[in-house]
This record gives C-alpha cells, structure tokens and sequence, in this order.
C-alpha cells in the first residue's frame, strides 16, 4: 500500500511481541544481562508527555541493546501509594485503592499503545500486598540489625497534607507536594540510620562515573561532610542543670572572633531554663512554626533572646560570652549549640547586628588588613589569622589544625568529622502508605509482627470524611494482642514514607520470589541497573535513598551490590507555549485558534489571547499535551520519533505540531522507500554511507545521544531517496529497517515483513559496519598565499607533495592572487594544506 497505516499496524505488532514474549527477560538466560530501568511512574491518572519522553528513551536502548546481542531487564511497574490518591479520595469519595487501581489500567494500556518492549510479566505495585509485605519483612530485619529506631523529635509537620515530611521533601520551607508552609512539631518518629553510611555514600560517589557531574556535586553537598572541633564551654555560674555547653564548629581558627554562644530552642538548657522563664517559654513555642530544613533557617529572620547565663572563653578565662537561644541553631545539627563569630558568618553578622554584639575581624586576607572594619556583610573566605594572638598571620587552614591541637591537648575539646545528613524520618501519618510492621505493648515496648503474620495489609473500610489518618479512628484495625507477652496491645498507625517502596523496587523487579522480597543470586545476576534515566528532581530524594538501602541491604547480608544505578542519565522536560487570557486566565492549547496574521484568540470567545512563555508543560499552567489523542491520530512512531529528534535528550524538547508533523512525514517516507527496493550493479557511495550510519547511529545511542542519531537516519533516507536501484541501495534499505527498529518498531517490523526479513525485527541482529568503509578517500586541502587562506580543494587521500603542488597551482583563484608571479617557494603537508610564498 502507499501509506503507512499505524492505526492497523500498531496493535497488530504489539499483539504479535506479546504473544511471543519477546521482551520477557530470562534470568538464566548465558547472553551478556544489562538492565535499563526508567524511574516508574506515580499513577496519577493518565500518562503526560514528559512519561512519553522518558520511556521512549529508555526504549530505545532496551531495545537496541537486546538487538546487540544482550539479554534484557527493562520492566514497568507502579509508585503507588502516596497523597494524591487520599486527596481525591476525599474529593471524590472513591476509595483510594479504586482510584489507584484503575488510574494503572488507563496507564498501562497508554503504555502498551507506545510499543514500549517492557517485560510486563515483572509488572509491579507498590501498594499491592504482595510487594508492600516484602517491604515490611526488610523493613524488620533492619529493626533486628539496628538500622531502625523511634525516637522523639522536631520534624516538619505539613498542615495541608496533616503529615510528616523528611528535610529533603521540604523546599524553601514548604512542603513538596502540598506546597503548604511548613511547620515545627515534636513527634514519636520512626527513623531509618541513614548516617551510619555517610562516609560510604560520599566515597561511593567517586566511582559513579557514569552519573551527571551535577547530580553527585547534588548528594555530596547534601551529606556535607566537614571537618571540625567540638569542645565544651564552662559556664561562668553553673545554672540550668549543668556546667557546660558543648558546641561543635567548622572553623576553630575563628575561636577569637566569638562574641556570643547559642544554642537551639529544643536544647536541653533551652528547656530547663524555659521551665521558670515564661517568656522564654513563649519563644521557645515561636521558634517552633517554621520548618526544620536548613533552607528554611537559612532565609529566616535570625531572632534570640538572651538568657542570664555567661560562659568563660576556652583561650581566656576573663573572657566572656552571653548565652543566647537562638532560632537559627538546629537542635538535630552538632551538638545543638555554638558560637557565632559575626565577622566571618552571615547569620552571626545578621544576629549580631540585630542585638548590638561586637563584629571582631579575626580573619583577614592579609596581616595589613588586621585593622580593616568588617562591613555590610559577613567575610567566609578563608585567609589568615589576625587580632587572634598566637594564630596571627597563621593560614586559616593551619590555624584550625592549630585549635584542635591546642583544644585536644587541654582537655576541653576533640577534632571530628561532622555530617550534614539526617536520619530519614520514614514515619508518615497517613493511609495510603506501607503499615509500619510494629505493634506497641505497654509491658514490652514497640514488638515487631512476627513475620508469618506479614504482610500487616491497609484495612478496605476507612472513611476519608475527616481530615488525619483513617487508621487512627478504625475500630478494630489497631486492637491486637502483643506477640510476646499475649495482653492488649495497639498497631502502629503510622505508615512508610513513598520512598521506602521506591528504594528497593528494581531489586524486586530483578527478582520476584512470592515467598521472600528477592532471591539472591538472581538479583544479582541482573544488578546494577547499567543504565537508569529519569528526571533531575531526583537527584537528591529517591537516588539517595535508594543508594542507602542497597548498602543497608548489604549490611544485612541480603544482597552483594554496592551502588544500586551504574549509569544515571537525567532528561529534560517537554515543554510548551503558555497562553493567558486578557483576563487573566490560563488558556489549553486546544482552546486557542490563529486568525488571520498569526493572531492568536480564544476559540469559544473570539476574544484576544497573549503569548506567553515556553515553559514545562503543567497542570497549573494548562499547557499540556495529551499524548493519547496525539497517538490516535499520528500513531506511536511518529510520536516517538519526535520525542527523539530536535533536542538533545538532557535538554528541554519544545512541542510543537510542526515537530510532530515533520516526524509522521518521515515515517511514510522510510515506507516509501522501502516499497522501492530492487536493481542490481553496484553503488558504492551508498555503500559508505549505509556504514558509516550504522557506525554513527551505534555510537550516538551508545551515547545517549538519540537526536544525533536521529539526524544520522535522516540523512541516509535523503541518500537512499536519491540513489539508482542498485543491489547496494536495496541492502542499505534493509539495514535502515533495523536501525530505525528501536526508535519506531512498528514501522520497522512491518517494512521488515515486506522485505521478507526472517522472524521479528525487534529480535534480529544490529547490522556490523566494515571498518574499512569509514575512512575518507577524500580530503580537504587548504591552499594558502603568503599564509592567507585563498583556496580549498578536495582532492584524493595520499597525493604526493608534487601531485598537491600541482593542483594547488592549477586553481583559478590561486592563479588569479599570483597575477603572473611564479612562487618563490611551495610548503605542503601532505593532506591538509599547501602554502605558496609568492
Ligand atoms: C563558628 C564559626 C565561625 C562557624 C565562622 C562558621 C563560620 P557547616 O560548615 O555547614 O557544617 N553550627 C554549628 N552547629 C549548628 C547548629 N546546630 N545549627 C546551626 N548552625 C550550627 O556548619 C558548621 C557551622 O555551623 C559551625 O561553625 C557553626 O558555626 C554552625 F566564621 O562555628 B561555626
Ligand atoms: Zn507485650
């Protein structure tokens, strides 16, 4: 026929691949194994663009890596649990495991319309009891091993989404998905030890050498590892319980510059003294609204009160310092307290402006500049020590080690290494989430489920009228006997953060045993995962913490990995026009119309519409795409080629419906193509071009570079377009078939069928290159006249210097510059240039 038909070819394919299996991954497979993985989606009801986007890429490696030989994990599954599905039901009052549930039907159908080669017989859901009951099982071997405690402490409580949120899912103070501002509460919290694998996770990055520069610079300035002096101050009078305050500090170089101490508004002093101090008391209770992230502190007014207690100077006993608690000192940070030097940091200097405390220069660039007043803003470079006795003119570097020296010899203080990364608080006061395994005994403390008793599964009938957690207010759910001394006990009721199912579901996709989460030497034979992709959000969140629960895993003697992801590629986003009314409101593409010159109106109104910017496509600006009426109408390669073509894949990629046109066209024109084999004779032009195609588009997939791959393709379809039948030019039609398999597989496999290929061409094997064909017979010579560039020739590869000489001079141009002279001498190097002195 003289069209390609998606609407036909699609689904029979798609039918035909599952029927045969043909991306099912065999773990006993003996070819070479590789794992591509794209970050499994939240399923949130329809699948967007930027979904198309990641998954097409993640395709096309799976499947041209299947065609080089390889034996293939590339599977989907489900983040399933998460708010979302609690909002609506409230909104909706459809419970949250129907709305979940039927949200993957719509989705997974959307995916298999894209003829993405997954391995669907791994399919998982995080909110399926038979996952989630795996999870609880690792969840009480690292109770068992330590990794796990409950502990009292200040989180950020989201008061939108009534839940706890970890330091890492509160951005610039609110919450991550509610977007709520976010407030300072005390809890009882379930904390996995993420920090005892600090040191590991920062010196596993050094060997993730195929992650994004930016994303490991990410994780290494999260752990925050640095180096310091914890030492303890005296208290001029004892008071508070105590005789002491420790604080711990980054620049002990600095030690001079002091001018007050502070500690945090949950310190213990803070505490005791508040205890017969009711204003302090009431501070204590403001510093508590406002989020515990650093972020948060870090653009908050800096705002203390000072309390009646002094400390003596560990260098000077005459010396004093006020003691103040102060909002921006992080309880859960060091020790709780330190001592601000206002010259040389910027919420001492913001402090201390606001209470009038000395500003004293101890660090300067230069001993000349000792007497130079600090002004406007703190200075946190390093430098030398000045008005700082025996330190002066010492290099801060030297000065700290200096301190410490001085700190550990008298006693008072101890060098240590300090991290800025937190425990991970997992405990989420929500339903729709994985039920912590853990039952409270009055007599015997938190008891784990025994594990025949697991999976402990969500209860079907909660009501969402109120907001809280449903789990809470259950009449029966919570009431169990305790499993070790048999009386009455309660069920936790609090549930795992989302990420806990998100840092072990590509083990379990690797490994699906339904009696225990993984088997062994099965996931190991898949991990690590060589290449993940997904979005640059991620960055810190889920990539961290799935690299902790693989060594959390390993610490248990569970799995021998030791970084979860080899290769790390982040995409960029899909993008769009924005389109506002005069109004004010945001406007769908599909509501707009272009009138006569270009003008744009709203098609329901006629009236007026103003451009707006290019930005990502989202709900909130109504400027998405819906990928499936473009699917119907285009058909999956179309579509697919698009989301490779006119951007590098870690850039944005703009829709647009000329894209997606140029895309279809492209289409009917390899099946044009391919209805016109035939001939015979040689052509060896199209034969070089054929492999050096084959070369190039190996090597930009290898790459990750699909665009330039894409460009490859059309360029040969501009060569094949116009050769002469020639049995050459039939070949390199066959073998275009199977480079463009893994970008557009229906097409290929149905041009693939014309040709009378043999099997599928998703299973056949990447056409080789002869390395012979790539290099040029040709070069291009440059020809210069007294050293300026007046010429260039291509000419045969290895002519002779006299044969080059030759034609340089047989150039009209060349002629012409010489007007007449004969040249004085002629330079040449051999396939690049030749210079005529005239
Ligand atoms: C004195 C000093 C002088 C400091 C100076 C900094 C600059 P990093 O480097 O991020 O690890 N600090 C200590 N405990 C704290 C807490 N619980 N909450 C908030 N800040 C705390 O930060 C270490 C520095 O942060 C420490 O070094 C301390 O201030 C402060 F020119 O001590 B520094
Ligand atoms: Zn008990």
């Amino acid at each position: 026929t003289s069209r390609f038909d998606p609407a036909a070819a699609d689904s029979r394919w798609q039918q035909r691949w599952e029927a045969e299996r043909c991306f099912a991954a065999d773990s006993a497979s003996s070819k070479p194994k590789t794992y591509v993985l794209e970050m499994f989606p939240y399923p949130s009801g329809r699948i967007h663009m930027g979904h198309v986007r990641n998954y097409t890429m993640g395709d096309v490696i799976a499947r041209y890596r299947r065609m080089r030989g390889f034996e293939v994990l590339h599977p989907m599954g489900w983040d399933a649990f998460g708010m979302p599905a609690e909002n609506a039901a409230m909104e909706r009052k459809v419970h949250p495991g129907t709305w979940t549930w039927s949200n993957i039907a719509t989705m997974r159908d959307q995916l298999k319309r894209l003829g993405f080669a997954l391995d669907w017989s791994r399919e998982l859901a995080t909110c399926d009891p038979a996952y989630y009951g795996h999870e609880q099982a690792l969840f009480l071997d690292m109770f068992q091993a330590g990794l796990v405690y409950r502990k009292e402490s200040e989180v950020n409580w989201d008061p939108v989404d009534m839940t706890v949120l970890a330091n890492e899912q509160v951005i610039d103070g609110r919450g991550w998905r509610s977007g709520a501002v976010v407030e300072r509460r005390k809890l009882n919290q379930w904390f996995l030890k993420i920090t005892d694998f600090a040191e590991d996770l920062l010196e596993g990055l050094g060997t993730l050498d195929q992650w994004p520069d930016k994303v490991r610079l990410m994780q290494e300035n999260w752990i925050g590892k640095s180096r310091g002096l914890q030492f303890r101050f005296q208290l001029a009078d004892a008071g508070a319980g105590t005789s002491e305050i420790e604080v711990f500090t980054t620049r002990p170089d600095t030690i001079f510059g002091a001018s007050f101490v502070a500690i945090a508004a949950g310190h213990p002093i803070a505490e005791a003294l508040a205890a017969d101090d009711p204003a302090l008391a009431e501070f204590i209770a403001e510093c508590r609204a406002g989020g515990t992230s650093a972020a948060e502190i870090e653009t908050a007014e800096k705002k203390g009160y000072r309390t009646a207690l002094e400390v003596v100077h560990p260098l000077d006993p005459e010396w004093r310092l006020p003691v103040y608690v102060a909002n921006f000192v992080l309880m859960d940070y060091g020790t709780g307290a330190l001592f601000g030097v206002p010259a040389h940091d910027q919420r001492d200097f913001e402090f201390a402006t606001r209470y009038h405390l000395p500003i004293h220069r101890v660090v300067a660039s230069s001993i000349g500049e000792a007497g130079k007043p600090v002004e406007g803003e703190a200075e946190t470079l390093s430098g030398v020590a000045v008005n700082s006795r025996f330190l002066d003119g010492m290099p801060t570097d030297q000065a700290k080690g200096e301190v410490i020296r001085r700190a550990e010899a008298g006693g008072w203080g101890e060098g240590k290494t300090q991290y800025r990364l937190r425990d991970w608080g997992v405990s989420r006061q929500r339903y729709w989430g994985t039920p912590i395994p853990i039952i409270h005994c009055d007599a015997c403390g938190p008891v784990p489920v025994p594990k025949d008793q697991l999976p402990v599964t969500l209860p079907e009938d909660v009501s969402f009228d109120i907001p809280g957690n449903p789990l809470d207010r259950h009449p029966t759910w919570r009431n169990v006997d305790c499993p070790k001394c048999g009386s009455a006990a309660r069920r936790e009721t609090d549930t795992l953060d989302t990420f806990v199912d998100s840092s072990w579901y590509f083990i379990r996709f690797a490994s699906q045993p339904s009696d225990r989460p993984f088997d062994r030497a099965e996931a190991e034979s898949w991990l690590p995962v060589a290449q993940y992709i997904g979005g640059v959000e991620h960055a810190i969140l889920h990539l961290l913490y799935a690299r902790f629960w693989t060594r959390a895993l390993a610490h248990i003697g569970q799995i021998g990995v030791a970084e979860p992801f080899k290769g790390l590629f982040t995409q960029g986003m899909v993008t769009h026009e924005t389109y506002k009314s005069l109004d004010g409101r945001w406007l769908a593409p599909t509501e707009i119309e272009v009138r006569d010159g270009g003008r744009l109106v709203e098609a329901a109104t006629e009236s007026e519409v103003e451009r707006g910017r290019i930005e990502k496509m989202s709900k909130s600006k109504r400027n998405t795409i819906d990928p499936e009426p473009i699917v119907d109408r285009y058909g999956a390669d179309a579509v697919r080629w698009f989301m490779l073509s006119d951007s590098p894949p870690e850039r944005d990629l703009e829709w647009s419906e000329s894209g997606i046109d140029g895309a279809a066209r492209f289409v009917q024109r390899v099946w044009r193509l391919v209805g016109s084999t035939g001939g015979d004779g040689e052509d060896s032009a199209v034969r070089k071009k054929l492999h050096r195609t084959i070369a190039a588009v190996g090597e930009a997939v290898d790459g990750l570079q699909f665009n330039k791959a894409v460009a490859q393709l059309y360029e040969l379809v501009g060569t094949l377009e116009k050769a002469q039948p020639s049995s050459d030019r039939s070949e390199a039609i066959r073998a275009l078939v199977q480079l463009i398999a893994p970008m557009a597989p229906h097409l290929a496999e149905e041009c693939w069928s014309m040709l009378g290929g043999e099997g599928l061409v998703a299973l056949s094997e990447w056409p080789t290159f002869d390395p012979a064909l790539l290099i040029d017979d040709q070069v291009t010579v440059a020809v210069q006249v007294n050293g300026k560039l007046r010429d260039t020739l291509t000419a045969a590869r290895g002519l002779s210097r006299e044969e080059l000489q030759a034609l340089a001079l047989a150039s009209d141009k060349i002629q012409r510059q010489l007007d007449g002279a004969s040249p004085k001498k002629v330079i040449v190097v051999p396939d690049r240039l030749v210079n005529i002195v005239a």
